[in-house]
């Protein structure tokens, strides 16, 4: 329980307390004041209405101030939990989604009557036949389109291409917080200004598309201002009326610092926090990112500012952690709302994951790791909520102390830090087109992602593509056992009359093919029409590009800019071992017939539980065995080299991803039993996972197939997310720590890209499962984030406790 983190913590647990366990609220202010200011700007270039729209929300929104914090700066004025409305995104599915929104298993939300009525009566109207998800709808071909959503109901996915830029504006994304703490809005609306004076005043160019590029970034830059100022005069009223003095002077100095930041440059470490905070809450405002938007490198960027002031002996780590624990709390309390169920499948346990980066090496590339990285790793140690997500980034020569902390941490069991390695990442940056100094800068993004903050331009939402479907379409010619008769897929033939295992696959390549065609397809159409209808002027006052050449970062090719975007391998070991199953028991050791692994996987092993049991028993990814792991490379190969051959005409690099969050849970459920032994509707394998408990022969197995099955030549590959299950007795003590280094050492050698750990004995999650009263305080590592263990649904939860615990390294 939390009980023993409790001491010296009283101003954090009780804020903390009014929050945990219970279910969030819709606030609405957002949503109407940005569909109030919407209404009067039509017509005009799409970043300007941004801007006066988040000026118009700034104006009008009300200010609340936690009566414990020390932070001030909050989307919404509902204390608790709560999530914002983005009716750009979803506003005409409002009336029928609030219908589930409270009794969702993923998820839910609660929300007043009134606010409802606001929602549907005031905000939804407007939106009628203006949202990205109705213009994106009516823009796909029909193929496309039944690949995508379910015939019925287009709020509802299909989970077979999945596209996600419906319910999100953008994938994740970091922001330069340190030109904001250099510069202050004050200076980057200077350098708006200058560039505006010296227009070519007879330049068509320059009037029409460059002025009111530049007068949105004045806009939003004076809006941040005034919304922070609004903060300081509620914290001013405040002091005026509190008896506590204490807090009459906390509140006079949050008052100061308001009038200060993010206006000027920020002068010491609580400035600087106070500075980041504002600029990432404002930016929740301004659209909904993936994951919400993460706070790249903040040991770096926030180092100059603690060091300092801890030499002026002004601050000490206590206050400094203290702080920091502050914005974590509010980091809890704003969630990542998605009204579409679609959206909520994919975030379960309330998911949202702002990710803060620790270590990694400096832009000349040496280790940047400092005292504030290990007071990052403290503040885990000691205060173990779910939020921030925190990433260490971890490289060849990082320091021997840093990689034991980062080991004891992920011994207390939460899953943090995740871990990303630069021997992966960097190269691949480069291969890219990115200068040195940019790669070794890069802050994890998301899950898995990462970004380089003045260098990435990418910020449209991609397909996840159901590999498994591909399967059952050569299993059932074109169909899948959930979507009955409607073909789907391509007539590749009957399966039996395969002769050898080659034309089993090559019938599988051209599901695969397929598949990823039509979610290119969709690419094809998200790209174009998201530059229609979304805009962000405050993302774009601090990207350096944006400024340089006056474009908003959600248009298409920006000049300088690398556009990275992604495609999601859904349901790898699910597929490899189907693949190896079929290969070993039909036409190698001939124990099946193609028919009866077909009747098999129809029945859902109903009267096949011998067949069922061959499957079991064939050879698994995840355990060094090449048999398996050469087909996962040969599905690899395939799927990078698709994308090679068709990014460059969508002006993308879309690269391979294996990052389910929580969709592998969906994407099983529209799949029929497959021939690994897995049975109807059950999950598919997570990211590079293996398959839920078939990894059998330790950890290291597990690292070595997945170096096995990647194919490095290729650089257009991203992030592959890999969970592993330690049991707490396998780790412990000193001895369980120096194993937990070795094996981080281990899986930075073989240049894998991501590892997460859970330490938790399944027991403990199956009596959480029944008693989630006792386990309320449960975290666990979900898929590139942490959830309390009691808010994930019955199915994740399962899915979890069927994950392999490795009783051994
Ligand atoms: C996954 C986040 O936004 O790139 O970590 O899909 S996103």
């Amino acid at each position: 329980g939390r009980q023993g983190y409790r001491a010296g913590r009283d101003r954090i647990y009780n804020m903390l307390d009014k929050v945990s366990g219970v279910t969030p609220k819709i606030d609405v202010e957002r949503g109407k004041y940005f569909t109030e200011s919407m209404k009067e700007t039509e017509g005009e270039m799409l970043c300007l209405r941004w801007a006066k729209a988040l000026a118009h929300i700034a104006k009008n929104i009300d200010i609340y101030i936690d009566e414990n914090n020390l932070l001030v700066g909050r989307a919404g004025a509902k204390p608790g939990r709560y999530g914002i409305l983005f009716p750009e995104l979803d506003g005409n599915i409002y009336e029928a989604a609030l219908k589930g929104l409270k009794e969702r298993a993923e998820s839910p939300f609660d929300y007043d009557e009134e606010d409802a009525r606001v929602m549907v009566e005031e905000i939804a109207p407007y939106w009628e036949g203006k949202t990205f998800f109705e213009d994106l709808t009516k823009a796909l071909p029909k193929e496309t389109y039944d690949l995508t959503y379910d015939q019925e109901d287009a709020m509802k996915s299909t989970y077979i291409v999945n596209e996600t830029a419906s319910f999100r504006s953008s994938i994740q994304w970091v922001h330069d917080y340190e030109k904001v703490l250099k510069v202050g809005f004050k200076g980057i609306k200077e350098e708006a200004q200058a560039m505006l004076d010296a227009l070519d005043p007879l330049s068509p160019v320059d009037n029409a598309k460059k002025r009111p590029f530049l007068e949105a970034i004045i806009t939003v830059a004076d809006a941040i201002v005034l919304w922070a100022h609004r903060h300081g005069d509620k914290a001013r009223e405040m002091a005026a009326t509190t008896e506590d003095q204490n807090r009459k002077q906390e509140l006079l100095d949050i008052a100061d610092r308001c009038y200060r930041v993010p206006e000027f440059p920020a002068e010491n470490f609580r400035d600087a926090v106070q500075s980041q905070w504002f600029t990432q809450m404002f930016s929740r405002i301004e659209q909904k990112t993936g994951t919400i938007i993460s706070n790249g490198r903040m040991d770096q960027y926030f180092y100059p500012f603690y060091q300092a002031d801890k030499e002026a002996g002004i601050l000490t780590d206590e206050e400094a952690m203290e702080l920091l624990e502050c914005m974590w709390v509010a980091m809890a309390e704003f969630v990542d709302l998605y009204i579409s169920p679609t959206g909520g499948a994919f975030n379960e346990g309330y998911a949202h994951w702002e990710a803060v980066t620790i270590g990694g090496q400096t832009p000349d590339g040496v280790d940047a790791t400092n005292e504030l990285s290990y007071l990052f790793l403290r503040s885990k140690q000691e205060f173990p909520l779910n939020y921030p997500d925190l990433a260490a980034r971890i490289h060849a020569t990082s320091p021997e102390r840093f990689v034991v902390e980062v080991a004891k941490t992920i011994k207390e069991g939460t899953g943090f830090p995740k871990l990303i390695n630069d021997e992966e990442v960097v190269p691949l940056l480069l291969a890219k087109g990115a200068q040195f100094e940019e790669a070794y800068d890069y802050a994890v993004s998301g899950c898995a992602e990462c970004r380089m903050p003045n260098r990435d331009t990418y910020t449209s939402s991609c397909a996840y593509v159901n590999f498994a479907s591909a399967l059952e379409m050569v299993l059932y010619n074109g169909k899948t056992v959930h979507t009955g008769d409607q073909v789907l897929g391509l007539e590749t033939g009957n399966p039996n009359n395969f002769s050898t295992f080659d034309e089993f696959m090559a019938a599988y390549n051209k599901q695969t093919e397929n598949l990823l065609k039509h979610a290119f397809i969709q690419q094809y159409h998200i790209i174009r029409l998201r530059a229609e209808h979304f805009a962000t002027p405050l993302g774009s006052s601090m990207h350096k590009l944006c400024m340089a050449n006056n474009i908003d970062l959600h248009q298409p090719n920006i000049p300088g800019g690398i556009d990275l975007g992604y495609f999601e391998l859904m349901g790898y070991g699910t597929v490899v071992d189907s693949l190896a199953a079929i290969k070993k028991l039909v036409f190698e050791d001939k124990v099946l017939t193609m028919q009866e692994v077909i009747d098999a996987c129809k029945n859902n092993f109903q009267g096949y539980a011998i067949a069922r049991q061959y499957m079991l028993n064939a050879p698994k990814y995840g355990n060094n065995d090449t048999y398996a792991d050469a087909i996962a490379k040969e599905i690899d190969k395939r799927a990078v080299e698709f994308t090679r051959a068709y990014s460059d005409e969508l002006g993308v690099q879309l690269d391979l991803r294996l990052v389910p969050f929580t969709s592998h849970v969906p994407f099983g459920k529209v799949v029929g039993a497959t021939p690994n032994g897995r049975k109807d509707t059950m999950p598919l394998s997570d990211g590079s996972s293996p398959t839920q408990g078939m990894d059998v022969n330790g950890p290291t197995a597990i690292l070595l197939s997945n170096y096995k099955s990647k194919n490095y030549e290729y650089r257009n590959r991203a992030a592959r997310l890999l969970n592993i299950k330690f049991s707490p007795n396998c780790l412990a003590g000193d001895d369980g720590t120096k194993k937990l280094v070795d094996f981080i050492r281990t899986w930075c050698d073989l240049k894998l890209w991501h590892v997460q750990f859970n330490v938790v004995n399944r027991e403990t999650l199956v009596e959480a499962k029944k008693n989630p009263d006792n386990y309320r305080g449960l975290i666990v590592r979900v898929a590139g984030y942490s959830a309390y263990f009691c808010e994930l649904s019955p199915d994740l939860q399962d899915d979890l406790i069927a994950r392999t615990t490795q009783d051994a390294i």
